[in-house]
């Protein structure tokens, strides 16, 4: 495998998206080779990561299909990952996923992949900080990643993500009820979407109000997705923004899977069928002590 990962590497590197697609699948599945896959990496850090997120059906992958067509027309490349929650058994979703992105398959500039979430951090998969990884290794200028959720899962992308836009529609009154709470504050622009609905307007200021009462000094955009309308508006507020990211939100989750890995990493010699056997001999001493045990043999 050590020349295949090379060679793969090479290729990801060259904007090859079948090299990309493969390496995705081996950290996806965890197969061997992927630890010498993400010791390989060169990713770029400064590839903006954009997350997208908000409840089902706010038209989160019309948005993220109208923002990835704005920036190929300005020549560039963009990576979609679309974070499945459902089961990665539940095939009807990820085709639907796929079929609703159909638009762009024919763009050569724009990549899309849906990975299915497990949910270890919270909605948010483990494996989608390796895959931001793998796509920050590959050319693109721009990374969108779309998650579903109003609640822990937007907790969870502003770690990954540079800039966390919350996408809502007119009829989103439970969600506003997270802005009260605090939950919102996560949001670095609002998308009131589906502006050609009636009550946007009233939505729109509803949530501007709020923010403004609760200091928060984050923009609200009126968007109609399925027509572009608005997305450039969006754009160059993206653009503006990615120019001084967030690195600051981005340390914890870093420090977070630095955490998860030395753990992984300190236990992989501990096997617990030793230890209990270890443990059934030191048993029979009724003062056993187990801290003295732990300290000596660990
Ligand atoms: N009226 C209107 N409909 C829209 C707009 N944007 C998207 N839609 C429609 O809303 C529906 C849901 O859009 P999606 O983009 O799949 O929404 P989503 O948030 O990605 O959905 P999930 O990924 O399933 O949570 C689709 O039927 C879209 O055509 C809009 O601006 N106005
Ligand atoms: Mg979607």
């Amino acid at each position: 495998m050590q020349q295949d990962v090379s060679t793969l590497i090479e290729q990801l590197k060259a904007g090859d998206y079948r090299a990309l697609a493969r390496i995705i699948s081996l950290v996806e599945n965890e197969h061997p080779s992927a630890t010498e896959i993400l010791f390989s990496l060169q990713p770029n850090q400064n590839i903006p990561i954009i997350g997208i997120t908000g409840p089902p059906g706010a038209g989160k992958s019309t948005l993220v299909n109208a923002i990835a067509e704005e920036f190929s027309k300005e020549g560039k490349r963009v990576a979609i990952l679309a974070i499945d929650p459902s089961s990665p058994f539940n095939r009807g979703s990820l085709l639907g996923d796929r079929i609703r992105m159909n638009a762009q398959f024919n763009n050569p500039d724009i990549y899309i992949r849906s990975v299915a979430s497990r949910g270890a951090l919270g909605g948010l998969s483990e494996k989608t900080i390796e895959i931001t990884d793998v796509l920050r290794a590959a050319p693109f200028d721009i990374i969108l990643v779309e998650t579903v959720g109003v609640g822990q899962s937007e907790i969870d992308i502003i770690g990954l993500a540079d800039q966390t836009i919350v996408v809502l529609v007119p009829e989103s009154g439970d969600e506003i009820q997270h802005v009260k709470s605090g939950l919102m504050e996560i949001a670095d622009i609002y998308v009131v979407n589906k502006a050609d609905r009636e009550g946007a307007d009233i939505f729109a200021s509803k949530l501007e109000r709020m923010l403004k009462m609760k200091h928060l000094d984050i923009p609200v955009l009126k968007i109609i997705a399925d027509r572009s309308i608005g997305v450039q508006n969006l754009l160059q507020l993206i653009t503006s923004r990615s120019s001084s990211p967030n690195r600051i939100l981005n340390i914890n989750l870093l420090a977070e899977k630095a955490w998860r890995l030395i753990q992984q990493k300190r236990m992989k010699d501990v096997d617990k069928i030793a230890l209990k056997q270890q443990l059934l001999e030191q048993r029979k001493d009724s003062f056993f002590n187990l801290y003295r045990f732990v300290n000596d043999n660990y």
